[in-house]
């Protein structure tokens, strides 16, 4: 067996492949970046791989993503139809949840209002509703999405969930699909994105859904917070909304183009924060031993948790 591990350059690959030799258990392991036998390989483990360079590996059996998200590679329309594993880890999982809970307490919080009148040396004290008169909406109650709705409802916040099947979620309110999706909003104050991006998903959070969202709540008014994909919004929409006072704040982790460039005016509006696609990092001390393991109970024949379903595009 020889497992190839691929990554966008802006990945340092150097500390995946030294965790991969180290706990690999003898399997081969291969540096993309070098000249190798394209036959040999049996396996890879990749982050957003050049578009192609899979196709080129005659006896790949599967390819395992370094990321939660396929969106990129499921956009390689010649990647070999072999099984496509996702990560599932408690680490990132946590790491998202950690990001998804302090955006939520900032804008919750009041947070903008404040750091601007710190600025001003202004004592203002404004009203301050409690968690459990404010509505959160989780838009996919997937792995990371129900991990966060779990901590936002330990919080005190009413967690609501919308997903694509509205399987029922112990705990939470659930709903399903286009038809679930206008009561879902109305009862939301703070809404948060955790969808793959999908042909279904994208530009899904545009201003008929800000319009959408509850107007009666406790805050001064709806929140965005997106760390699902960056192609689940229209950015023009976010701004309008946010100036129009549809939307009262946003958090968003990920853009329709990353970086973002530095002449984009969601980086300066006063009631936007941004951050660089940090939200859950992979990293090789959370996720290679995890992947190794998928790699042997994959070879063992074991149907494996995270395997994407490439009809639904997740
Ligand atoms: P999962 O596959 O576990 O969950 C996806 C959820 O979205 C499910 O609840 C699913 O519904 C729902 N869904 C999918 N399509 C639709 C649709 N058309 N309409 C309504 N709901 C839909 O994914 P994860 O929770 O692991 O990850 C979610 C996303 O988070 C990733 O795909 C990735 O893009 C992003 N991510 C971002 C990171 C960052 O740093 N910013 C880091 C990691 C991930 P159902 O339950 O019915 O299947
Ligand atoms: C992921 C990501 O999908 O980092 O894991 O965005």
């Amino acid at each position: 067996m020889a497992l190839l591990v691929a990554m966008a350059q802006h990945w340092d690959a150097e500390p995946w492949l030294e965790r991969f030799r180290r706990l690999g258990g003898g399997m081969e392991i291969v540096d993309a970046r070098k000249p190798y036998d394209a036959a040999s390989i049996t396996h890879a483990a990749v982050w957003k791989p050049d578009p192609g360079m899979l196709a080129g590996l005659p006896n790949l059996r599967a390819i395992f993503n370094l990321g939660a998200g396929v969106d990129a590679l499921l956009a390689d329309r010649t990647l070999p139809d072999v099984p496509l594993i996702r990560i599932i880890d408690p680490d990132l999982t946590a790491r998202m949840t950690e990001w998804v809970t302090l955006q939520a307490l900032y804008h919750f919080r009041q947070m903008p209002h404040y750091l601007a009148r710190q600025a001003e040396a202004v004592w203002e004290q404004l009203d301050q509703p409690g968690a459990h008169e404010v509505r959160v909406g989780i838009l996919g109650m997937g792995v990371l999405g129900r991990d966060c709705a779990d901590v936002l409802k330990r919080i005190g916040f009413q967690v609501a969930g919308w997903s694509r099947s509205g399987k029922a979620v112990e705990g939470f309110e659930m709903f399903g699909g286009e038809a679930g999706l206008p009561a879902f909003l109305a009862r939301t104050d703070i809404l948060v994105a955790l969808l793959p991006l999908t042909e279904a998903t994208r530009g899904v959070l545009d201003r008929k859904l800000f319009a959408g969202l509850a107007r009666d709540g406790r805050l001064p008014g709806p929140v965005l917070i997106n760390a699902g994909r960056g192609g689940l919004q229209v950015e023009a929409d976010i701004l309008a909304a946010l100036d129009d006072g549809t939307l009262a704040g946003a958090s968003i982790d990920v853009f329709e183009t990353e970086p973002l460039p530095a002449d984009n005016p969601l980086w300066k509006h006063p009631r936007m924060i941004v951050t660089p696609h940090v939200a859950a990092d992979s990293t090789p001390e959370g996720l290679v031993a995890g992947i190794v393991r998928d790699i042997a109970a994959f070879e063992r024949g074991e149907e494996l948790p995270n395997r994407v379903d490439r009809a639904t595009g997740y």
